[in-house]
């Protein structure tokens, strides 16, 4: 059945079910941008024309809201706690109610169970017959519930999950053998999904699908009207709970911030101010959405100090045309040195507050210093002070963004059939004729595409896309394909893992082994070896070793669209 998309959120506010805080914040927001999901929902209608939509029957269980996992987070919404993950599941629900799907809700065990048509109360009772749906958004806590109450039935099932998962899930992590065996296991990984089942909530490893969240979006008399409204010397500091303002050094930059500046904050406080709040900052409290932004249409400056890492409000400041000052790690911190880390299935490298917005969003909008140079820190505010900017938000962050990305997820992503690899010339013998010539040289550099005239098993993305490139010593192919303006895509790698791909990069290969290694394929210059994948689950962008150089499929993206080759 075709989809069609919807422009009222009538319905699915009333699906969403009340009683908790976090729905009533979800709500919230579903109400307040219901007008900006509406025009973008017929703008990426027109320019999808014929293509396909097929309405899917989708079931969200949104784990971490459930009782059973304890559910931490809601009474935590008007105290400060953590919004993100309610911003993201928000918007998830509202781009597949839009996008015309059979949505069903679940945030308990109980209607997890009645959905799935598992009777209640019989422990681990697996699921008979048929799956009721094509596909099922869940977290690693629904994950775990589903694990526990579909019991063996979860394996069957499982390439119809979409696990939303913030901070990312690495090859390495995901394997549960090889994680087990060489020191990769953690709290949350070891599912053995294909890694792009988890999504993201900021395009982190490109081996997992990057899901993103919405900002709100300005019109033209916006933009005008922020143009008057803005004060130059206001400043509004990133961190609603007190912990936040706990960071050594504080006071020394912010009294340097506040020789130019006036400073604001948004901090939950029952009675008093709270202690780590400077008495020179006013402080507005915890503030619902809406007068956030108000606030920040304000400011010329929107300042964090080290954490949250990677949430939305520098998103939200930046749309609101704020400057984002932001403190630079060094050196990085990651689940090997640092606590809020630890135990995440990603050895990720977090070079700032908010690598994505240092890296892909910068200069003149965002500006990432080290906050214990005095000079350094000084030098940037009066650089923020000179600075006119322009409100801006990635269009992968706007509504029709994320249901251009989230639709093209939908319509094309399969990982229930096995995917079959690219034969080898004499490692397949039904490769019938002459043996492929699989990559053909790119005129102006040293990467190698694809070579078009050779039939190849169907892929998503499409093939013509592939770009082969060999990375430094040491560097991941997240990285060597990011240096030439490119970006790894894992889908790629059963195309090149194969040995033509060395002897097309002119590598020498003395000896080839097929083994388990999250950093294969790849090969050694030193010891004339070369190693390819042997288990398609530990294709990996983001793994590298300071002896080898990776085989890196890489493609190209779409301006402001990450998860999108040009092609799609
Ligand atoms: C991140 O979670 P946070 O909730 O701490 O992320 P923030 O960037 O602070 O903001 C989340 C939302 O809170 C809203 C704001 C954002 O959309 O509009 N808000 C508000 O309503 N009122 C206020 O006064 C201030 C902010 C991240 F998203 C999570 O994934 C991480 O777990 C967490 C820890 O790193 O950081």
């Amino acid at each position: 059945r075709q989809s069609t998309f919807r422009s009222d959120v009538g319905a699915l506010l009333e699906q969403v079910g009340t009683g908790k805080e976090s729905l009533s914040f979800m709500k919230r927001r579903m109400r307040s941008l219901a007008a900006q999901w509406a025009l973008a929902a017929r703008k990426l209608d027109v320019s999808l024309q014929s293509h396909r939509k097929e309405e899917k029957r989708i079931l969200v269980h949104v784990g971490f809201l459930t009782e059973e996992s304890g559910d931490v987070f809601s009474p935590k919404v008007l105290k400060g706690g953590p919004l993100g993950e309610m911003v993201q599941w928000a918007d998830i629900l509202t781009a597949l109610h839009i996008l015309g799907h059979n949505l069903r809700i679940s945030v308990s065990l109980k209607e997890l169970q009645g959905f799935l048509g598992v009777p209640p109360g019989r422990g681990s009772c697996p699921l008979t017959g048929p799956l009721p749906f094509d596909l099922i958004y869940t977290d690693y806590h629904g994950l775990q519930q589903m694990r526990q109450h579909m019991g063996l039935s979860l394996r069957k099932h499982k390439c119809h999950i979409r696990v939303i998962d913030t901070f990312g899930t690495e090859p390495a992590y995901n394997h549960e053998d090889y994680a087990t065996m060489n020191g990769y296991r953690t709290n949350w990984g070891y599912w053995n999904l294909n890694c792009r089942q988890y999504m993201t909530m900021f395009p982190h490893t490109p081996d997992n699908s990057f899901m993103g969240f919405v900002a709100e979006e300005l019109n033209e008399t916006e933009r005008l009207s922020i143009q008057k409204s803005k004060v130059d010397n206001m400043a509004v500091v990133y961190g609603k709970e007190a912990s936040m303002w706990k960071l050594q050094g504080k006071e020394k930059f912010l009294s340097i911030l506040h020789r130019y500046m006036e400073i604001h904050g948004t901090v939950y406080y029952e009675t008093q101010r709270p202690p780590e709040v400077p008495a020179f900052v006013k402080n507005h409290g915890l503030l619902p959405q809406q007068e956030l932004q108000q606030l920040l249409k304000k400011a010329k400056l929107f300042v964090g100090f080290g954490f949250p890492y990677e949430g939305p409000a520098p998103l939200e400041a930046i749309a609101n045309g704020c400057i984002f000052l932001q403190p630079k790690f060094k050196p990085s911190h990651s689940s090997l040195n640092h606590e809020f880390f630890r135990g995440k299935p990603t050895s990720r490298q977090v070079s700032s507050q908010h690598p994505y917005a240092e890296q892909y969003i910068g200069r003149p909008h965002v500006i990432t210093v080290d906050f214990n140079n005095s000079q350094e820190f000084d030098a940037a505010i009066l650089e923020i002070m000179r600075t006119k900017v322009e409100p801006y938000l990635p269009y992968e962050y706007t509504c029709e963004g994320m249901l251009e990305r989230v639709h093209a997820y939908i319509q094309n992503q399969e990982f229930c059939s096995p995917e079959a690899p690219f034969p080898s010339a004499n490692a397949s013998k039904s490769w019938p004729g002459s043996p492929p010539r699989p990559f053909v040289h790119l005129s102006n550099s040293s990467t190698l595409a694809w070579a078009p005239n050779i039939s190849a098993p169907p892929s998503w993305p499409p093939l013509s896309a592939l770009q082969l490139l060999a990375s430094l010593e040491g560097q991941s192919c997240v990285e060597a394909c990011q240096s030439t303006g490119l970006i790894c895509e894992p889908a790629f790698y059963r195309f090149i893992n194969i040995k033509e791909a060395f002897s097309g990069l002119k590598v020498q290969c003395v000896g080839l082994e097929t083994e388990m290694n999250h950093i294969f394929p790849a090969f050694s210059v030193e010891r004339s070896e070369c190693g390819l994948q042997k288990d398609p689950l530990l294709f990996s962008c983001a793994g590298a070793n300071a002896k080898y150089h990776r085989l890196c499929p890489c493609r190209d993206y779409r301006k402001g669209q990450v998860a999108l080759c040009r092609d799609c």
